[in-house]
C-alpha cells in the first residue's frame, strides 16, 4: 500500500473512532446522528418541528410583554355539531372536554343540528353543560334528503356493489345524506349565518390537550381559510370518479384556481392523478365565507349535479379538503399541531415536546397518528417545507 492509501485509511479510522466516541459521551451528537433519527427524517415527520406555530402572544394568559391585546380579541364563531337523538351521551362528552380544554374561557356558542327535531332530553342534557349560548336546529328536508332527480335504481346498484366489496358504510343512505349534508348545507343553515367562522365537532372524540389560543382569532389574523389535525388517504372506492369531476370543473372554471395552492399536496403530478390524501373533516375549524364564496358553491353544485354523493359515496371531507386545496393557498390551510384530537381510531398528538407540556396533553406522543404508514401528514411537512 502506497502513503496515500495508508493516509486515507487512517483517517477514515479516526474519523469512524471519533464518531463513536462522541456518539457515547456526547448525548446530542449521538441522538443527531442516530439511525432513527436519519431514517425518520427521510421516512416520516417523526420530531420535524411543529411547521406553523401559533406564537405565545396568542395565548391566555398573555405570552410576553405587552402583547395582551390579540387575547382580548374575539371572533365571529360558533362550534357546529351535527347529531342524532341517539348520539346525546357521546354529544354530552364532546361538550364536556371541549368546554374543559378551551370553551370555559372563551364562552363560544353552539349550534346543534339534525334532521329530526331534537328530544327534550337531548336539549337538557346538553345544555346543563355551559353558560355558552346553545341553539338546537332542524334541517330543511331539502338540505337532507336524497333529491328526487337521483336515479333510484342506479343508486341501489352503487350501494349493493358496496356492500359486497364491504366497504364501511357502503349500504347506508343516511350516511350519504350526512356527507351531502356536511359538503355543501350545513353552512346555509338559519341558525349559521350569522357567523363566519365554525369549529366541527362530533359526538364521542376527545380533545386531549388544554387549547389556551384562540384557534378562530388566529386564523383570522392569519388569513387562513382551513384548519385540520389528521390527514389521510381516502378509500378509492368511495370515490371512483371524484377526481375526473373536479378535473373537469378546474378546465370549465380557471378562474377559480388560487394562486399558490395545495394541488401539489393531493397530486404528485399536476392534477392530472390524486394520491387520495385529504383532511379528516370530523375536526374542521373554518371560514365559512369560503364554503359561501363563489368558487365552492360553483364547485358543490357541479359535484352534486354529478350524483355521485348518492351513486358512488363521495365523503365531505374529500370533498371539502379537494375544494380547500385548489381554491385557497397553501399558505391559507393551517395543520394545529398544538390541537391534541382524538376521533376513533385515530389521535392527533402535539409532535413538540413543548406543545405537549404546555397543553398538558393526555396523549401518547409516540401513538401520534402522525407517524402512521395511512397518514398524509409527512407529504404535508415535505410539501409545505418546500
Ligand atoms: N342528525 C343526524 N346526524 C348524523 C346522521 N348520521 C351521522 N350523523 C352525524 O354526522 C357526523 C358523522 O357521522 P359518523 O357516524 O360519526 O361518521 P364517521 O365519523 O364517518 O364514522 P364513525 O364515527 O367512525 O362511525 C356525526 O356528528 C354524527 O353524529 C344522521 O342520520 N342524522
Ligand atoms: C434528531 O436530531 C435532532 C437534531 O438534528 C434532535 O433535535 C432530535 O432530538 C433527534 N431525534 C431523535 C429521535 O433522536
Ligand atoms: C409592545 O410595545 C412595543 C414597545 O413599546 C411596541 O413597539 C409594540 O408595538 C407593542 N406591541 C403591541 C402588540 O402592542
Ligand atoms: C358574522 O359573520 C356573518 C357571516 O359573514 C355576518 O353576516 C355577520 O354580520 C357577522 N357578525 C358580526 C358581528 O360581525
Ligand atoms: C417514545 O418511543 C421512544 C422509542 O421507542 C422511547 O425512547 C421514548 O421514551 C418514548 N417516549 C414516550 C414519551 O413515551
Ligand atoms: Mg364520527
Amino acid at each position: 500500500m502506497n502513503t496515500w492509501g495508508r493516509y486515507l485509511l487512517l483517517s477514515l479510522g479516526l474519523i469512524i473512532s471519533l464518531h463513536f466516541i462522541l456518539q457515547f459521551t456526547h448525548e446530542d451528537y449521538g441522538r443527531a446522528t442516530s439511525l432513527q433519527n436519519i431514517s425518520s427524517k427521510l421516512g416520516g415527520s417523526k420530531q420535524t418541528p411543529n411547521p406553523s406555530p401559533v406564537p405565545d402572544a396568542y395565548y391566555q394568559p398573555a405570552g410576553k410583554g405587552n402583547e395582551t391585546l390579540l387575547v382580548d380579541k374575539r371572533a365571529n364563531a360558533t362550534f357546529v355539531i351535527l347529531a342524532r337523538n341517539s348520539d346525546v351521551s357521546g354529544t354530552v362528552r364532546s361538550v364536556r372536554e371541549i368546554e374543559d380544554r378551551f370553551n370555559k374561557n372563551y364562552g363560544y356558542p353552539y349550534v346543534f343540528l339534525n334532521e329530526e327535531p331534537f328530544s327534550e332530553e337531548f336539549k337538557s342534557r346538553v345544555s346543563v353543560l355551559s353558560a355558552a349560548p346553545m341553539e338546537f336546529g332542524h334541517i330543511p328536508k331539502d338540505h337532507w334528503f336524497q333529491p328526487d332527480w337521483i336515479d333510484e335504481e342506479k343508486a341501489t346498484k352503487g350501494r349493493d356493489q358496496m356492500v359486497a366489496e364491504n366497504i364501511i358504510y357502503g349500504g347506508s343512505v343516511s350516511y350519504r345524506n350526512m356527507c351531502r349534508f356536511n359538503s355543501g348545507f350545513f353552512f346555509r343553515h338559519p341558525l349559521m349565518q350569522k357567523y363566519r367562522w365554525y369549529w366541527r365537532i362530533e359526538p364521542d372524540v376527545h380533545f386531549h390537550c388544554n387549547i389556551e389560543f384562540d384557534p378562530f382569532v388566529y386564523m383570522e389574523d392569519h388569513n387562513k381559510v382551513y384548519a385540520f389535525t389528521i390527514t389521510m388517504y381516502e378509500y378509492e372506492k368511495t370515490i371512483p370518479t371524484l377526481w375526473g369531476h373536479v378535473r373537469d370543473f378546474i378546465k370549465l372554471h380557471p378562474e377559480f384556481v388560487a394562486k399558490d395552492n395545495a394541488m401539489g399536496f393531493m397530486s404528485h403530478d399536476g392534477g392530472d392523478k390524486y394520491n387520495l390524501c385529504h383532511f379528516w373533516s370530523n375536526f374542521e375549524v373554518a371560514d365559512m365565507n369560503f364554503w359561501r364564496g363563489p368558487a365552492y358553491t360553483a364547485f358543490f353544485e357541479y359535484l352534486d349535479s354529478k350524483g355521485g354523493f348518492y351513486y358512488e359515496r363521495w365523503g365531505d371531507a374529500p370533498v371539502h379538503s379537494i375544494a380547500a386545496a385548489i381554491f385557497a393557498s397553501k399558505d391559507q390551510i393551517q395543520f394545529f399541531d398544538e390541537i391534541g384530537y382524538e376521533h376513533n381510531p385515530y389521535t392527533h398528538c402535539p409532535r413538540t415536546k413543548e406543545g405537549w407540556e404546555r397543553g398538558r396533553c393526555s396523549c401518547d406522543q409516540n401513538k401520534s397518528f402522525d407517524y402512521d404508514g395511512y397518514s398524509c401528514m409527512s407529504k404535508w411537512d415535505r410539501f409545505i417545507a418546500d
